[in-house]
């Protein structure tokens, strides 16, 4: 057989496409990465690999994706994409590419699409609500379990693989009741519970509009696990999180801050023209999307990181009054 290994992203729709693209051709076995992985060769590829939801390496069989950036990094590197086999194309998730790629030569069972519906929500964050979001869906806890990252390297990986080879051939209902499962995502859940006890204690508002979730860490000596996303569960109505923490380097804190805020679902609701990436982009100090962004911003002592953690949050109250403004 000429392609023998599907090398995946780590998290739900990575999975879900691993699952649909074994599946269809009949592969069973997996190699799981994130993106810095590959844009850092911390994994090698062959021409004998399919590579699913990650930027482009510098070697491989199939290519299906749906990450512009990713088609936009490509081009820069000066590969043509038409000459790549497999399919890219702007979708909600790779899993839902991956669909219409073998909806060419294969039926497309009910089973297949609540997978790829599974993965179109999850991994464009397309909740309707908060309940929507915070629902406890077969779908859901095997995202929770994706998430969980209790225990060694090697365990996870096993997880992942089981989880693959199972999608293939169970449904997802009858996967995310499984012990394996289960015992992840309580364990994630758990662990939810006690970063929403920490968001409480670090939780203010930026500015006088109210709109933006403030969390600042900054103080913070020891790095702090924080999902931002949660703080909306405290304020429903908020329409963004903006987190900053210290940068840390071998453990110790350094004088570097990172800024990285999203759209709550209200946000999305609201603002669906924001552009947080432009906010980003305007003070140079980072990119990122529409709906998320992120940005560094380096002081040399002390003193001058206080100055430039309020000039920066200022800035920020600004330019998204000015978006609001503009697009309102
Ligand atoms: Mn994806």
């Amino acid at each position: 057989m000429l392609h023998d290994r599907i090398v995946t992203h780590d998290d739900f729709d990575g999975i879900a496409s691993a699952a649909l693209v074994g599946y269809y051709m009949e592969i069973e076995n997996f190699a799981f990465a994130g993106p810095n992985d590959i844009i850092h060769n911390r994994i090698s590829t062959s021409a004998f690999d399919i590579v699913c939801d990650l930027p482009y390496p510098l070697q491989c069989g199939i290519w299906f994706d749906h990450h512009v950036a990713n088609f936009d990094d490509l081009e820069l590197r000066g590969f043509d994409q038409g000459e790549i086999p497999g399919l890219r194309k702007i979708a909600p998730s790779c899993a839902r590419v991956i669909v219409d790629h073998f909806s060419e030569e294969f039926e497309i069972d009910g089973e297949v699409e609540v997978i790829a519906a599974a993965a179109d929500k999850i991994d464009s964050f397309a909740y309707e609500s908060i309940e929507d979001w915070r629902a406890d869906t077969p779908a859901s806890r095997i995202d929770c379990a994706i998430k969980e990252r209790e225990g060694s390297f090697s365990e996870r990986r096993e997880f992942l693989r089981w989880l693959c080879l199972s999608l293939m051939d169970q449904t997802l209902e009858d996967v995310a009741a499984g012990d394996e499962v289960t015992v992840r995502a309580d364990s994630f859940r758990a662990g939810e519970e006690s970063m929403l006890g920490l968001i409480e204690k670090e939780m203010g508002l930026l500015g006088g509009s109210g709109e933006i979730i403030l969390l600042d860490f900054s103080e913070h000596t020891r790095k702090a696990r924080v999902m931002k996303n949660l703080a909306q569960l405290l304020a429903p109505e908020a329409m963004a999180v903006l987190e900053v923490s210290p940068l840390f380097q071998r453990k110790l804190r350094t004088n570097d801050l990172s800024f990285s805020m999203s759209l709550t679902l209200a946000g999305q609701r609201h603002y669906a023209k924001f552009d947080i990436g432009e906010i980003m982009r305007t003070l140079d100090i980072g990119s990122g999307h529409p709906g998320a962004a992120s940005g560094v911003v380096r002081s040399g002592s002390r003193a001058e990181m206080e100055q430039n953690r309020a000039a920066t949050l200022e800035r920020i109250g600004e330019l998204w009054e000015g978006q609001k403004n503009n697009r309102e």
